[in-house]
């Protein structure tokens, strides 16, 4: 997700610096996802909170203007040597970017493509099991984070969860690699609808996860270590 120049570039230079970052548009409207997750859920979290971690990024690449000259990929990286505003902002952007694309309304989502079934049969029996995994570590997720299916740097499938808007790709997780699939346990994901029964989120959540973008997430993944 290198900066992309807009047209404000093109006036004013001094412009194109706080236009590192822009908001993504959803793929679905704010009610599609009902009734795992509501419309007014959606709507506050993706405008006000993501939209809070878009600002709060261009304005560290404001202040210093060589940050918006790397990718997300390239910052997370190496986050344990940037301000603490860097690792939540352009972890919370990072972390927003891929949930809403790993989401798709109920029914649409398809399964998990033949290369990632196999991996998931490789690396935990089965399907029920990586579930069952997956929900264990973003129930017990302490307070805000999110919980995460990983390629490993072993090539490995993995599930592992962090803290805030911490993520694997980033050089201070415990469990490093790359994401494919994530969910935001903070409780502004939840609890218009669900008040403190995270676990009802977590397993209404099963009906919307975009297996299609999660498989083409897992073969981008691998094929980037071949
Ligand atoms: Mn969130």
């Amino acid at each position: 997700m290198k900066k992309t120049l807009i047209g404000l570039c093109f006036w004013s230079l001094a412009n194109c610096a706080s236009a590192a970052v822009e908001l993504p548009k959803l793929p679905y409207a704010y009610d599609a996802l009902v009734p795992a997750i509501d419309a007014q859920t959606m709507e506050i979290h993706h405008t006000r909170h993501h939209g809070a971690q878009v600002t709060g990024l261009n304005a560290e690449f404001d202040k210093n203007p060589a940050l918006a000259e790397q990718s997300l990929e390239e910052l997370l990286a190496k986050v344990s040597t940037l301000p603490a505003a860097v690792r939540n902002n352009a972890g919370g952007h990072y972390n927003h970017s891929l949930f809403w694309t790993v989401m798709a309304p109920k029914g649409t989502g398809g399964a998990p493509s033949a290369e990632l079934g196999a991996a998931i049969e490789r690396d935990f029996g089965s399907l029920n099991t990586m579930q069952s995994e997956f929900a264990a570590a973003a129930s017990t997720r302490f307070g805000s984070g999110w919980a995460w299916l990983i390629v490993g740097n072993d090539g490995k499938l993995k599930i592992t969860s962090t803290a805030n808007q911490d993520n694997p790709l980033m050089d201070v997780a415990d469990v490093r690699g790359t994401p494919v699939l994530g969910l935001d346990v903070w409780e502004h994901a939840y609890y218009l609808k669900y008040q403190n029964r995270r676990g009802d989120y977590i397993a209404a959540w099963w009906d919307i996860v975009n297996w299609n973008e999660v498989s083409r997430r897992y073969a981008a993944a691998t094929e980037s270590r071949n």
